[in-house]
């Protein structure tokens, strides 16, 4: 054996560029299952079965393809701790330290590649519409960097929905006619689920055994753990389900907890679809006339818009970007993130679902979590953790500047130009969930007081200094102003309450 050929756990890509740059004569594909990334947060135990069978498939695949793997499971009694460790163990079994790696999405890994006793060559991962290089140039000199612009250029590069050098329909962005309330519908489609094969199983079984301590429910596991199996989740998305997206991209409602959402990012960002293939798709649908185009342009926005912006953001900011803190935040994360009890309608039905699926949809995610946390003062690094450790997406180079950055404004306003706060009426306007709640969201002080409504003004009021200047929040705080003084005592009151209970552990 010439060299090992490192494919890691999200790399998992024909594609990749550690496999084009391999000889399969010669190298050696690395794969590994082993306890340090299996356990650098809790993640949640579905995440792990995804990964884990998605891994042995993919394996056993490139094996059909001729190419010869190495692959460790994590109960195999040789398997060392860590990706280096299984390099090392690889190269003296095969009398090598030569190594090829697409670089991978965390820091953390970067590093240990950068630091290990072996020759590491480290490609780029091109993955990506925009290459590292290309946001960097994008980025540099402009004062803010604010997505939309970006996109534009990403829309330009890829020709989607494009008529020359014009946006199809004249308009960028169709996100005014993306913000409609959802009601329950009989007749939509669901996600497609799979039922899982022997090797799934086995996972299953080694998840279950290793991993019962991690918040999650493991089973049923219906995701798709090949490409094929992804390439039909994107078919039937876009045959059935892409129509309303866009209407209803940032409704909420208690029994239907997908409403027109993909689920497609758990299988994009382990590489078993191509962003570009995604978006083409799309496309398609709206060219033969079967979705308008608020629903295709929406969604082709946050693959090509977001995604990549955010990674360009992960790496341009370093390795200290996680820890930044920028609100000086340091409440510890509520017991209710882990399914504590609470009487909050909005924050009990995300974590339910969270904890049952392995995921929540982006408003969830950034209007119900993500605000309560921000409003609560919680250091945003034990959020961050949260977030990378539940949801079946996460890596850091995209979980972290939506939480870091967009949802808890610790980055200081690098990707949000305000934090994205809200009392308890936005979510009674986008939800159904206030109905059945225990706190009233029409109430704005005294004991049943949605604490959305008391912890918004109580985060303005202690944030004030920062962003009484922010011309989008100018009208929040002359509200405030105008308020009578017993009122805003009484807000600020409750406010104090619901973080004393917090504090003291008890149920909010
Ligand atoms: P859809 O609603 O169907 O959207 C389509 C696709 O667009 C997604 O599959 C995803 O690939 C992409 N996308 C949409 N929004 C974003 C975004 N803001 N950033 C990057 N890609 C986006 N996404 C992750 O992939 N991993 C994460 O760890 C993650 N953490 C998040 C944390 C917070 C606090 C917030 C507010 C958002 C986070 N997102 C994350 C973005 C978004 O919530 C998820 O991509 C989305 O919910 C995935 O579900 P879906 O496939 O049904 O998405
Ligand atoms: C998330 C994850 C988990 C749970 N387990 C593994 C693993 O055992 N082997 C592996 O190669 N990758 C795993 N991963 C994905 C890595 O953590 C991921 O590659 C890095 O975080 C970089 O994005
Ligand atoms: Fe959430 Fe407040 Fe509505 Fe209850 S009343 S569901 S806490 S927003």
């Amino acid at each position: 054996v010439k060299r090992l050929i490192l494919v890691l756990g999200d790399q998992l890509s024909k594609t990749l560029s550690a496999l084009r740059e391999a000889d399969k004569d010669s190298d050696l594909v690395v794969m590994a299952e082993v306890a340090d990334e299996a356990s650098y947060v809790g993640h949640h135990p579905k995440k792990i079965a995804l990964i884990f069978s998605a891994m042995r498939h993919f394996a056993g695949e490139l094996q059909g393809d001729g190419w010869q793997v190495a692959y460790s499971r994590l109960d195999d009694d040789e398997t060392s701790k860590s990706i280096v460790g299984e390099l090392m163990r690889r190269g003296q079994e095969h009398d090598t330290t030569e190594v090829v790696a697409t670089r991978p999405g965390e820091w953390r890994l970067i590093e240990a590649l950068d630091n290990a006793p072996l020759t590491v060559k480290t490609l780029p991962d091109d993955r990506f519409v925009a290459s590292l290089d290309e946001f960097n140039t994008w980025a540099e000199g402009r004062k803010s960097l604010r997505m939309e612009y970006f996109y534009r250029d990403m829309r330009r590069k890829t020709g989607l929905m494009m008529e020359g050098d014009e946006p199809a329909g004249e308009k960028w962005n169709y996100d005014h006619e993306n913000r409609k309330p959802a009601s329950g519908d009989m007749l939509r489609s669901t996600p497609m689920e799979f039922t899982p094969d022997q090797i799934t199983e086995e996972v299953l079984n080694l998840v279950e055994k290793k991993f019962d301590k991690n918040f999650g429910v493991l089973r049923p596991f219906t995701y798709a753990v090949t490409r094929g199996q992804a390439l039909r989740a994107l078919d039937h998305f876009a045959k059935n389900l892409l129509d309303c997206f866009g209407d209803y991209q940032d409704a909420m409602l208690q029994d239907d907890r997908f409403l027109h959402h993909s689920l497609l990012s758990q299988y994009l960002n382990i590489g078993l679809l191509d962003p570009v293939e995604i978006c083409t798709r799309v496309e398609e649908e709206w060219k033969a006339g079967n979705v308008p185009i608020n629903a295709a342009e929406g969604f082709i926005r946050q693959i090509i818009g977001w995604r990549e912006y955010v990674r360009g953001i992960y790496f341009r900011e370093g390795p200290d970007y996680v820890t930044r803190n920028a609100l000086g935040h340091e409440r510890d994360l509520p017991w209710m993130y882990w399914g504590g009890e609470t009487h909050m309608n909005c924050v009990s039905h995300a974590v339910d679902q969270t904890r049952e699926l392995a995921y929540a949809h982006h408003i969830q995610r950034l209007m119900v979590t993500g605000n309560f946390a921000v409003l609560a003062g919680v250091d945003p690094h034990q959020v961050h953790e949260w977030y990378l450790a539940v949801y079946h997406d996460a890596y850091e180079w995209v979980e972290a500047p939506n939480v870091i950055g967009m949802s808890q404004f610790a980055d200081d306003g690098i990707i949000a130009s305000k934090p994205y706060v809200s009392s308890g009426n936005y979510i009674d306007k986008m939800s159904d969930y206030c109905g059945s709640c225990a706190y009233s969201v029409k109430e704005k002080t005294g004991e049943k007081a949605c604490p959305f409504n008391l912890l918004y003004w109580d985060f303005l009021v202690r944030h004030r200094e920062k962003f009484a200047g922010n011309p989008r929040m100018g009208q929040m705080y002359a509200t405030w102003d105008r308020m009578k003084d017993d009122r805003k005592e009484a807000v600020l009151e409750g406010a104090k309450r619901i973080l004393d209970r917090l504090d003291a552990g008890e149920v909010v």
